[in-house]
């Protein structure tokens, strides 16, 4: 039921509804073309609106030199079989070209571009009590009303750009790694900079390495990086990797990440009992496997337990200090002391990222030691007093993640406050879904789900199930309003927040916690128990009726 404070929000004279739908999706990428296929399916009727003129979400906006995904090829795709059937990556952690080619590929099996309107941002949206509808509105000018919506806006959509000081001032070229042009920047024989080394970073950092002309690198936390160990993919590989491929899909339900393998596969839950030298040997195998495999192969336990953590994260250092020549530039990047725990901040896969330091042309500026000042017309001026001169500036700089594409949208709910005045004091979302204050408005791959902690995709299609499901429930039933109770909010941030306090990742200042956006409030915003925990969740709340949400 609608509180007695709730605002109308109705239309005004100025709105000229352009679209009536029952359900408006927005964003296409994994999330939202999963939603909208599914729900077309149901019977519904849908649209996706999407900011960009292409499928992909962040495989659109993310075409920086080397840009590509760290998941297994295989994996990285939805689940149905006639769409993985007759697709095949030609490498085994594709591009970002490579993935707008299999968006491309799912559109002519599925048909879904018919329904997305592209190019088209939403700006705002307002839920209007009287006719149990949103009105949403288009940066084009256009309003659609819906009786539900699903923002599918990923954890990457809102890139961050640092405020430091003089950055208009520079002369040569800024690039936001996110914002990169889709027509392509030749860097070659350039002086670039590049100020940040998460996963964007590191990618962009071992690409452009080999062809500038000088490159320096502003690093302020080490990437603890694993090995890739990139693969090309001939027919029989290909063939090889589809053995089983069902089987692999069903049991991403089953794994912390929603990969096909798990803590359990690789180690077991806990090192207790293994010699010291048993360790070291299981590492050894985690290393030759490379990939994700060290870390989410690894004993559960190394997110909890800081003894066993440390030796992780010792293997690590000593691997990686192995591939640099300068014992000074090994320390900055691979310390002697942790910077943070292994493992509590996203991992990052590289190739040569290590090697990329051996270069004479490249330079390594610690920011912890020696904080950019500011930027000049001619390069980066840091507190050393030194100006690195440079003709383009790269910012992988991250995103406002997971909870930066909602709260970037003008969205009123019936208490007349937007979401981003409602989330200022952290969020809380029920099964990382729904926000009270918010009716019909669900959101996939979003805040305190398993997003960022878990594969896109996977994610995409588990959560997107439960999504799609429950709009199916009302459907059925002839229920037109849903909303979350505080109550169930305020218990699952509770349940996120509570859970996280006993592992190491309240250590690291990471996206994960939201710290790495000034101002924002520090908090777990995903949710940190794993998928099969998660979905447990959703069928306890389903086997009461959808406990949790107010229904009518
Ligand atoms: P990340 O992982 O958030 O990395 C951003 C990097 O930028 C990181 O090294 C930051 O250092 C650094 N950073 C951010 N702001 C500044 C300022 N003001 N000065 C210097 N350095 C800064 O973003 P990515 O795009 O690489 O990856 C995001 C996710 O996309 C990734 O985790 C995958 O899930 C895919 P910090 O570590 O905060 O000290």
């Amino acid at each position: 039921m609608a509180s007695a404070t709730a605002v109308s929000n109705g239309p005004t004279s100025g709105d000229v509804i352009t679209e009536e739908l029952d359900v408006l999706v927005v964003g296409a990428g994994f999330s939202g073309l999963y939603q909208l296929d599914r729900l077309r399916q149901m019977g519904f009727s849908v649209k996706a609106y999407e900011a960009a003129p292409a499928l992909g979400g962040v495989w659109y906006w993310n075409c920086y030199p080397g840009a590509r995904c760290d998941t297994h090829g295989p994996l990285y795709q939805f689940s149905r079989e006639e769409l993985w059937r007759d697709w095949d990556f030609d490498e085994l952690y594709p591009s970002w070209d490579k993935l707008r080619a299999y968006f491309h590929h799912v559109d002519e099996k599925l048909g879904l571009s018919r329904d997305i309107r592209f190019n088209t941002r939403v700006t705002e949206a307002r839920f209007d009590e009287a006719q149990r509808r949103w009105l949403v509105r288009t940066e084009d000018g256009r309003t659609a009303r819906a009786r539900y919506l699903v923002l599918c806006t990923g954890i990457g959509s809102k890139p961050h750009l640092p405020d430091i000081k003089g950055l208009g001032d520079f002369g040569g070229l800024v690039y936001h790694t996110a914002q990169w042009p889709q027509q392509g920047v030749d860097l070659a024989g350039q002086r670039v900079g590049v100020i940040g080394t998460g996963a964007s970073g590191v990618q962009v950092i071992q690409e452009l390495g080999p062809i500038v002309s000088h490159l320096t690198v502003f690093q302020r936390t080490p990437n603890l990086a694993l090995p890739m160990r990139q693969r090309q993919l001939d027919a029989a590989a290909k063939r090889e990797l589809k053995v089983g491929m069902k089987e692999k899909y069903a049991k991403r339900a089953r794994t912390f990440g929603g990969y096909e393998y798990d803590f359990f596969d690789y180690a077991g839950a806990s090192a207790e009992g293994l010699s010291p030298q048993q360790v070291q040997a299981m590492y050894e195998e985690y290393w030759a496997e490379g990939g994700f495999v060290p870390w989410l192969g690894n004993f559960a336990e190394i997110w909890t337990d800081e003894g066993r953590n440390l030796v992780a994260y010792e293997f690590w250092r000593d691997k990686v200090r192995q591939r640099i020549a300068d014992p000074a530039v090994a320390e900055k990047l691979a310390p002697t002391v942790p910077p943070h725990p292994y493992g509590v901040k996203r991992m990052s896969l590289e190739q040569a990222y290590y090697e990329v330091f051996n270069q004479d042309n490249v330079r390594l500026v610690d920011l912890k030691e020696t904080p950019i000042e500011r930027v000049t017309a001619k390069g980066v001026l840091t507190a050393d007093g030194r100006e690195h001169e440079l003709d383009a500036l790269v910012l992988a700089t991250g995103f406002d993640m997971v909870s930066g594409g909602l709260t970037a949208i003008d969205i009123k709910g019936t208490a007349g406050q937007t979401l981003r005045e409602k989330w200022k004091p952290g969020v809380s979302a029920y099964l990382g879904s729904m926000t009270h204050g918010f009716p019909n408005m669900l959101f996939v791959y979003g805040p305190q789900a398993p997003s960022g902690l878990s594969n896109g995709p996977s994610c995409a299609e588990l959560q997107g199930e439960e999504i799609a499901g429950l709009l199916k429930y009302m459907k059925d039933r002839g229920r037109t309003r849903i909303e979350s109770t505080d109550q169930a909010d305020k218990a699952w941030r509770e349940r996120v927040d509570q859970y996280v306090e006993t592992t190491l990742f309240v250590r690291a200042d990471s996206w994960y916690m939201s710290a790495n956006i000034p101002g924002k409030v520090r908090q777990m915003i995903n949710y940190p128990a794993g998928i099969p925990d998660y979905l447990e969740r959703w069928r306890e709340s389903k086997a009461a009726g959808y406990a949790g949400f107010s229904i009518s």
